[in-house]
């Protein structure tokens, strides 16, 4: 099988976190504010290249969470959109590389608990969810 297309991210920030993170096996690039951050490689759901995307490190019991809040934007980001089309990813947390499905969050009590990691990894999302009208979705990730 021939492996997809990488198209980098169209925003520098992200594009040049992306490179560093990935150019030094997780070594470097890997913060945000000084706090951890991911990597998920994903398909775009139309092109079925290969995407990139940094996230906060959101870690509860050992699966990920994935919170697509993009700064409290008042529309979903593109990757909400892939990870729901192809729920197969892979998670670079550092070093380490993982393979798994990404799950949306729909269970209200699923949901409180994990929102209340996410803000506590990273209180900023509190700030982003109350400047938005839509409920920022999360998904779970766990390794296979
Ligand atoms: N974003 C978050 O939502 N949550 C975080 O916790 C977060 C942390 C973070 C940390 C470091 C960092 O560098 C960035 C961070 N971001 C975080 C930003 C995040 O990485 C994304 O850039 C942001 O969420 C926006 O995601 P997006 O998927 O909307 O990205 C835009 C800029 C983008 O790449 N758009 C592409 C484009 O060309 O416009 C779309 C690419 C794409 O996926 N296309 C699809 C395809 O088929 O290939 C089709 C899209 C469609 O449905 O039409």
């Amino acid at each position: 099988m021939t492996e997809a297309e990488y198209i980098p991210s169209p925003a520098e920030w992200v594009r040049n976190q992306v490179e560093l993170y990935e150019s030094s096996g997780g070594r470097e690039g890997n913060t945000l504010r000084g706090l951890p951050v991911v990597l998920v490689t994903h398909t775009g759901r139309h092109t079925g290249a290969t995407r990139k995307t940094p996230l906060m490190r959101v870690v509860s019991d050992g699966t990920y969470v994935l919170v697509a809040s993009m700064g409290g934007a008042p529309e979903h980001p593109v990757w909400y959109h892939n990870l729901l089309a192809h729920p197969e990813v892979t998670v670079r947390d550092g070093t380490e590389v993982m393979r798994g499905r990404a799950r949306l969050v729909e269970d209200s009590e699923e949901r409180a608990r994990l929102w209340a990691a996410a803000v506590e990894a990273f209180p900023p999302y509190a700030e982003y969810q109350e400047k938005t009208e839509r409920v920022i979705p999360m998904f779970a990730f766990d390794p296979e």
